[in-house]
């Protein structure tokens, strides 16, 4: 009997390695203030369940996620599941009055989607306000089997990249909306939540990586900042990239990562230096940009041994504006045609978008700002827009875009935004000699109605009119091919000839060069409102956004289910 119990037990444990059943993860997160030391200060933040960064939510592609958030903070929260497709879960996608009105303090609700067709690195944040500076964590989707299509890392480790405020990080926004002018900049940078030793009062809040002499390591990188792209080093080792956006790429081979807000790197490591300590750092990648947090964060990496350690040494990062080195980063990574989930790039567009994207103006209203004069340029207010429409997110309309749409009420948005820009000038020319009445776009909330499953091809087009900055555009709900990308303006003629249809990078947030363009693709499987917009956050707020309203498909397995009964309203 006990050798019976003991095979059946091994036939079991057997089954367990083998077989993976999709499974059901459920969490809860309690959205609430807590107190913290960083820098020199203590602070009240706000922060999921009293942890910072918050929980990390590791799954198995199959898996249903439920996670109730309850808020108990003195903000409006939702949370967003960064780079989750959604599928017919459109209700559960998070950002604040485009699928769903916020949750207020007091209230709950709870998240339900089913994680298919994906695996590898994202993240969770709040999408109201500014609150994700602080209220953010990873989201990692295992291999269904548990197998890599690399040799298996020994260990994978979640590397946080994001920025810290000295200051509470929502007055630091509200200020900036009512000057007109750019925010404060965050004060340090942070690895899983620690600036490490470069900053004042903070060598006690470092990250210490331990490492096993020749093993190799999975690093899960994720920035979470709010307006920094970062540069990304380990002193004397060097990477593989295999994955960008939770997407397998070809391997890459790099001493140095680049990564914009909202983007992600699964990058291998192997311990394989002389046993000592070896410092991991980041620093920014700005262009445009006066004024940004110019210290290094770091951590260390150790190695385990019992021999007394070599003072650790020290990468060199590039200098802040290195765009040759950021762009041979973001543009020389291929996908993995061979790999899991692999789509290829489809090669009928239904539908053509030229979208520019970029820094402009609004008006200085004295009766709606502190002032007479506005401090973004020319005194007036900072503005940014996509195709010369400046999106206003519908707040104060009853109902989100997700709920207008499902119920086919009119007046929260119009489905009219144009497919291409109403002026065409010399979009990144950095001293156009134009009418100053070019820099003021319309405020809006205009979407573009797509057609189930058709196919969507987008130029997105950066301008300097008022200086040439960096935008990571990220699209909710899809991954998109990244066809091409380059400097100057789009030539449809020369450029088109450049397009990798073969094997592309897919992701879900595109970090167009500054001063420059890239073509995306994708095909528009999924129905819902799908927001779009720059994943620096100061431009969210002035309207670097827009949304895509998807259609149902012809059968009810192709359409919108009906919301939640426990969907937050307005
Ligand atoms: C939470 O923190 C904010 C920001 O510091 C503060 O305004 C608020 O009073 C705090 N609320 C509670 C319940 O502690
Ligand atoms: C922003 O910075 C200015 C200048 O240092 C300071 O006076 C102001 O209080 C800061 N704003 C916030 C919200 O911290
Ligand atoms: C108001 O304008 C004055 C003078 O231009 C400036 O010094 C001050 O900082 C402004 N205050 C605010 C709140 O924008
Ligand atoms: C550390 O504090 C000193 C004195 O307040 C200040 O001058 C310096 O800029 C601070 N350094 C960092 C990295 O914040
Ligand atoms: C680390 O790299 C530096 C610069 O390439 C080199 O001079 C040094 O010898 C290396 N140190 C170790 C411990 O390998
Ligand atoms: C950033 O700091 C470096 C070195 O400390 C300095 O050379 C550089 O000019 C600074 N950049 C900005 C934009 O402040
Ligand atoms: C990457 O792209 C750059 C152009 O930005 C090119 O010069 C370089 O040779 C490419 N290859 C690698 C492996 O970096
Ligand atoms: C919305 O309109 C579509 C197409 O006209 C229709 O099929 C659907 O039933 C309508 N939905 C509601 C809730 O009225
Ligand atoms: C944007 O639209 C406004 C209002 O129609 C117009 O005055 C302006 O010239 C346009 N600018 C561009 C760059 O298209
Ligand atoms: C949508 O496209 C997919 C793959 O491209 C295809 O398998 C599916 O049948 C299409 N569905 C409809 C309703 O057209
Ligand atoms: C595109 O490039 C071709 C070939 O260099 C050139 O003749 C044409 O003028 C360019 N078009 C634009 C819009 O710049
Ligand atoms: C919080 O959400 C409610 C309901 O949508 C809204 O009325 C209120 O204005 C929001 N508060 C803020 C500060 O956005
Ligand atoms: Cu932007």
């Amino acid at each position: 009997m006990k050798i019976f119990l003991f095979l059946l037990a091994l036939v079991f444990a057997f089954l367990a390695s083998s077989l993976v059943f999709a499974g059901t993860v459920e969490h809860t997160f309690k959205v609430q203030n807590m107190t913290i030391k960083r820098l020199c200060n203590k602070r009240e933040i706000v922060a999921v369940n009293g942890k910072f960064p918050g929980p990390k939510i590791n799954i198995h592609e199959g898996d249903t996620v439920i996670i109730h958030v309850i808020n108990n903070s003195p903000y409006n929260i939702t949370i967003h599941w960064h780079g989750v497709f959604q599928l017919f879960s459109a209700w559960a996608d998070g950002p604040e009055y485009a699928t769903q009105c916020p949750i207020i303090p007091g209230n709950k609700y709870t998240y339900k989607f089913k994680v298919t067709q994906q695996e590898g690195t994202l993240f969770w944040h709040a999408h109201t306000s500014v609150l994700r500076s602080t209220v953010y964590g990873a989201f990692i989707i295992q291999p269904h089997s548990n197998r890599f299509p690399f040799p298996k890392p020994y260990k994978q480790v979640p590397i946080l990249l994001g920025d810290w405020y000295d200051a509470n990080v929502v007055d630091v926004e509200n200020e900036a909306l009512v000057t007109g002018g750019a925010p404060n900049s965050s004060d340090a940078y942070t690895i899983n939540g620690l600036p490490g030793d470069l900053y004042n009062c903070s060598k006690n809040h470092m990250f210490k990586m331990k490492v096993k002499p020749g093993m190799t390591y999975l690093l899960r990188i994720i920035n979470v900042a709010l307006n920094n792209n970062l540069f990304f080093k380990i002193a004397n080792h060097s990477f593989t990239v295999v994955a960008l956006d939770a997407d397998y790429t070809n391997p890459f081979e790099t001493d140095i990562i680049v990564i914009a807000p909202g983007q992600t790197v699964d990058a291998l490591f192997t311990a394989n230096q002389p046993i000592g300590s070896y410092y991991m750092a980041a620093s920014p990648y700005e262009v445009g940009v006066r004024d940004f947090a110019n210290i290094t964060t770091r951590g260390i990496v150790v190695y385990d041994a019992l021999l007394s350690p070599q003072l650790p040494i020290m990468p060199s990062l590039p200098p802040f504006n290195d765009t040759p080195t950021a762009h041979r980063f973001f543009s020389n990574i291929t996908g993995s045609v061979r790999a899991p989930h692999w789509v290829p790039v489809p090669l009928n567009v239904d539908e053509h978008m030229f979208i520019t994207v970029g820094l402009g103006l609004e008006r200085c209203d004295p009766s709606n700002v502190a002032n007479a004069t506005c401090l973004g340029p020319f005194n007036q207010q900072l503005s940014f827009s996509m195709n010369n429409e400046s999106f206003v997110i519908p707040k104060g309309r009853g109902l989100s875009m997700l709920e207008a749409f499902f119920n086919n009420v009119s007046g929260v948005y119009t489905a009219d935004f144009p497919n291409n820009p109403p002026v065409i000038f010399d979009f990144t020319n950095p001293n156009p000699n134009l009418n100053t009445n070019l820099l003021f776009a319309p405020k809006s909330t205009k979407v573009k109605r797509l057609k189930f499953n058709s196919t969507l091809e987008i130029v997105f087009q950066s301008t300097s009119l008022v200086g040439a900055q960096n935008h990571p555009m990220h699209i909710h709900g899809f991954s998109f091919h990244i066809l091409a990308q380059g400097f100057g303006n789009f030539n449809s003629t020369t450029d088109r000839a450049k397009f990798n249809l073969v094997n592309p990078q897919r992701r879900n947030t595109i970090a167009v060069p500054v001063g420059g363009w890239a073509v995306i693709r994708f095909q528009a499987n999924n129905p819902g409102v799908w927001f779009v917009h720059c994943h620096m956050e100061d431009h969210v707020a002035r309207g670097l956004d827009m949304a895509f309203e998807v259609e149902n498909g012809p059968t009810p397995s192709t359409s919108l289910p009906p919301p939640p009964a426990d969907l937050p309203k307005c």
